[in-house]
């Protein structure tokens, strides 16, 4: 067997004491089971524990110096026989119309504080409750003290209200007294539907086999070997089974001895409820049978929700257009001054995208959910949503496989439940980035410096030159410049200014080009980082949580086992 109950102590106490810190501890880890799957898992598998848990808190804060005791079994089987014979007086109606009893009674040893309180947790009604606390029987009942006895309509009634009246005490009642008797021991009902359910509580359940009087004697011993090997395949085995007589005082002794001995100890509550928690867990088993970490989205499902995302966000295109505007601005920047109006005129490729980076009044590091997208990166393509689904529903399942089914379920839905808001994140995100697009390399400036030098100069070498033949044509003494070599330095100045610029320009085209790809790459790694981010935010942190969750129902139901 896997999982916790097959490394589970079997739930057979003998006469193991509970502990009563340490059943509160199991109880609380229940609590905390429920609160880690609260709303993961579907409500009516909870059922039980939700009851465990208030049962068993209603329970140990009412009396633990009582034993509540119940005497459960077919119609006319002696329950109330045993119940009269027991209190020594004729409390609960025995008749010879089936069925006699058809609400529960119950008799209490010992004073009623504390009893009464239980009695009323438990629903006996008033009028049916006697106490057996009388000075003429002397000590005679002391040995009893803090029974609460009841006895229960039958299980296996016509009246359907029987059944279930029946079925709710059974729920609630610290030992059990299964009374059968030589006709009806072996009937089907008692064993599928009663005893073989109650396996975990064997520690809390006594049979009797009542009636006996009335079997032969040579008889009995085979009718009780019958029985005890019906209770062993019930999974009752080493479950006390008595032979009793409730017409004779003498048949019921041991069935008295057994009772004071649960009294003095006054272990039947604990062990009651630590056999509930036994079976809430043994319930609960399979909804946390796998290993958590065998699950989780693997680096690879969330790689291909990254190249979804990215493709879906639009960062190709936006990194087209880093690029691009990269080249524009510096173009503009480091080109040639006479020419540079020009470029002005062309709309910048980022601009058009109307990603100026972050905004100029956000704060450093405020998220980027407080900018207002208005982006006009292009709209995913059919195609891309269609990846982008792919990926998380690839996510959504591989993060829950090998889970228990329900569980894989919680995980892929959580994966996926905030799918509808992934476009409106997206766009915030690639708006929110910062696209390295800001400053202007100081290279541009040098260079675009050095332009305007260049143009000065050819400027003034044109002016110079255009002076000259002024002069000349007005018939003035010509100007004598200075020479460089035989050429004279206005020419110098306006062709060299004007072959320079081109020089430059030309050469700063490469370096331009390579900065580009540079400012692209790096552009594309933030955008891949904030995409990242609104994915792990919307589909792997969801998962994730119900896997923590997982790992918590696990643990919680773990610590319940004991
Ligand atoms: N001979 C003999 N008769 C018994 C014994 N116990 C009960 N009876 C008789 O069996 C019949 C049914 O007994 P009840 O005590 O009313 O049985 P019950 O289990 O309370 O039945 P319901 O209330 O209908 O569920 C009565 O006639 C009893 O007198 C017993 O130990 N020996
Ligand atoms: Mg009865």
């Amino acid at each position: 067997m896997t999982g916790i109950v097959g490394r589970m102590r079997e739930a057979f106490r003998g006469d193991q004491r509970v502990d009563a810190d340490a059943l509160v501890a199991r109880l609380e880890a229940v609590r905390r089971f429920l609160g880690a799957v609260d709303g993961q898992l579907p409500d009516t598998r909870l059922v039980p524990a939700h009851t465990l848990v208030e049962r068993a808190g209603t329970r140990l804060a009412l009396s633990r110096d009582h034993t509540v005791v119940a005497l459960a079994g077919a119609t006319g089987s002696g329950k109330s026989s045993l119940f009269n014979a027991l209190a020594r007086l004729e409390l609960s109606p025995v008749g010879v119309r089936r069925p006699t009893t058809g609400v529960a009674h119950a008799c209490v040893w010992g004073p009623l504080d504390g009893a009464n309180q239980l009695l009323d947790w438990i629903g006996v009604l008033p009028r049916h409750r006697f106490v057996r606390e009388s000075v003429l029987d002397g000590d005679d009942e002391r040995d009893l003290h803090g029974l609460v006895l009841l006895d229960l309509p039958d299980f296996d009634s016509v009246q359907w209200s029987h059944r279930l009246e029946v079925d709710r005490l059974l729920g609630l009642v610290d030992l059990v007294v299964w009374v059968v008797d030589p006709q009806k021991y072996a009937d089907r009902v008692i064993h599928t539907s009663y005893l073989r359910e109650f396996h975990r509580h064997r520690d809390v359940t006594l049979v009797v086999l009542n009636q006996a009087d009335r079997l032969p004697p040579a008889e009995l011993p085979r009718v009780l070997a019958d029985l005890r090997r019906l209770l062993d395949a019930d999974g009752l085995e080493r479950v006390p089974l008595l032979a009793t007589a409730a017409v004779d005082p003498s048949g019921i002794v041991e069935l008295r001895g057994a009772l004071e001995r649960t009294v003095a100890e006054r272990q039947a509550a604990l062990r009651r409820l630590a056999g509930d928690v036994d079976d809430v867990v043994a319930g609960l088993d399979e909804l946390v049978a796998a290993e958590a970490s065998a699950a989780g989205p693997g680096t690879e499902t969330v790689a291909g929700l990254n190249r979804a995302l990215a493709g879906a966000a639009g960062v190709p295109a936006v990194a087209d257009a880093v690029e691009a505007a990269y080249r524009h601005r510096a173009a503009g920047a480091t080109g040639w001054p006479l020419v540079r109006g020009l470029r002005r005129l062309r709309p910048d490729p980022l601009r058009r995208l109307h990603l100026p980076g972050p905004a100029a009044d956000a704060e450093p590091g405020e998220p980027a959910e407080s900018l207002v997208a208005a982006t006009s990166v292009p709209d995913p393509t059919a195609a891309q949503r269609a990846a982008l689904g792919l990926a998380v529903r690839a996510l959504a399942d591989r993060a829950g496989a090998g889970l228990p089914a329900p569980w894989a379920g919680a995980v892929s839905s959580a994966a996926r439940s905030r799918m509808g808001d992934l476009p409106d994140a997206l766009d915030r995100a690639v708006a929110g980035t910062d696209l390295g697009m800001d400053r202007r390399p100081a290279w541009w400036r040098v260079v675009g410096g050095l332009q305007w030098l260049l143009t000065v100069a050819a400027v003034a070498g044109l002016g110079w030159l255009a002076l000259g033949y002024a002069l000349r044509a007005l018939g003035l003494p010509p100007l004598e410049p200075p020479r460089v070599g035989v050429v004279p330095l206005p020419t110098v100045l306006l062709l060299g200014g004007l072959l320079a610029g081109l020089l430059v320009a030309t050469l700063a085209r490469p370096v331009v080009r390579w900065a580009a790809r540079r400012a692209r790459r790096r552009a594309e790694r933030r955008l891949v980082a904030a995409v990242g981010a609104v994915g792990r935010e919307y589909v792997v942190a969801p998962a994730e949580d119900v896997l923590a969750r997982y790992g918590r129902a696990r643990q919680a139901l773990h610590d319940a086992a004991g």
